[in-house]
């Protein structure tokens, strides 16, 4: 029941839990861990997969919880830290890169939309910011934001990784993309839900450490690829499952 004080009847906090998929962040983590608002958080998990420096221990005293996933991928790294959660799940999920592009502090932005009740997903939008993302970033992201409007009727300007969202609105999702495509699926998969959802813009600026996808070919070529398929493969299966309900 809500806290009564005087008469007056707050509503019960929201439970916010931050997952940050690391791989090799050593340097950056602390930093990303101390500007998280505390204050709104109970579990910061910070999934180490496979790093070979001192993320997990940088992780640990900071105060994070740290699991560890051994199999390489953005995706496969945040679905090892959503299985900390179950035993006692959060209201909200923050997602979190670990390499200080993302401002942390800019988390209640996040929050608003949610805590008013007017969305279930909120993606941190950099699509006015000029540092940190690469050309070719912000040209792929576009295009599956075109894609995305085309397809699904929702209106993004990016697939930014700075998001949050309900726990129950993740777990409808179903979320299985294991690498590249975490980001887009879930868009996708909100709109084929008709989840509510929410953009609001966030700054950005450049990575501490080495890039590992935007900033290296293979890694832009195949994020790229990936989005396309994931697109590609939802609507596919979306235009069967049509024709079955279609079929007499
Ligand atoms: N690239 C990559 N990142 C991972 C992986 N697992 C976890 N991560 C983390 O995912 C976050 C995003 O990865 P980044 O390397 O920043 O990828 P990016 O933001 O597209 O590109 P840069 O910031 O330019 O490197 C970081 O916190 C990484 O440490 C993985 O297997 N590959
Ligand atoms: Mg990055």
């Amino acid at each position: 029941m809500a806290p009564a004080v005087h008469g007056l009847c707050y509503p019960p906090a929201v439970i916010v839990d931050v997952i940050i998929p690391a791989l090799n962040e050593e340097e950056a983590l602390p930093h990303v861990l101390r500007e998280i608002p505390h204050e709104l958080v109970r579990d910061i998990i910070v999934a180490d997969n496979g790093s070979t420096d001192r993320t997990a221990d940088v992780a640990r005293e900071e105060g994070a919880k740290v699991v560890t996933e051994h199999e390489k991928g953005y995706g496969a790294a945040c679905l090892r830290a959503m299985r900390e959660l179950e035993a006692d799940p959060p209201d909200v999920v923050v997602f979190l890169d670990g390499d200080h592009s993302d401002y942390p502090e800019e988390l209640p932005l996040l929050l608003q939309p949610i805590k008013d009740g007017n969305a279930q997903l909120v993606i941190g939008s950099r699509d006015k910011q000029r540092a940190g993302l690469t050309p070719q970033q912000r040209v792929g992201n576009r295009v599956a934001c075109i894609a995305l409007r085309g397809l699904y009727g929702v209106s993004y300007t990016d697939l930014g990784p700075f998001r949050a969202i309900t726990y129950d609105a993740l777990m409808s999702l179903g979320m299985a993309d294991r690498n590249w495509g975490w980001t887009v699926e879930m868009q996708i998969k909100a709109a084929q839900l008709d989840i509510a959802y929410a953009e609001v813009p966030v700054r950005y600026r450049e990575r501490i450490g080495v890039s590992k996808v935007s900033g290296t070919v293979r890694g832009t070529l195949g994020a790229s690829a990936k989005i396309l398929w994931l697109l590609g493969r939802h609507v596919l299966s979306d235009l069967e499952s049509e024709g079955e309900d279609r079929r007499p």
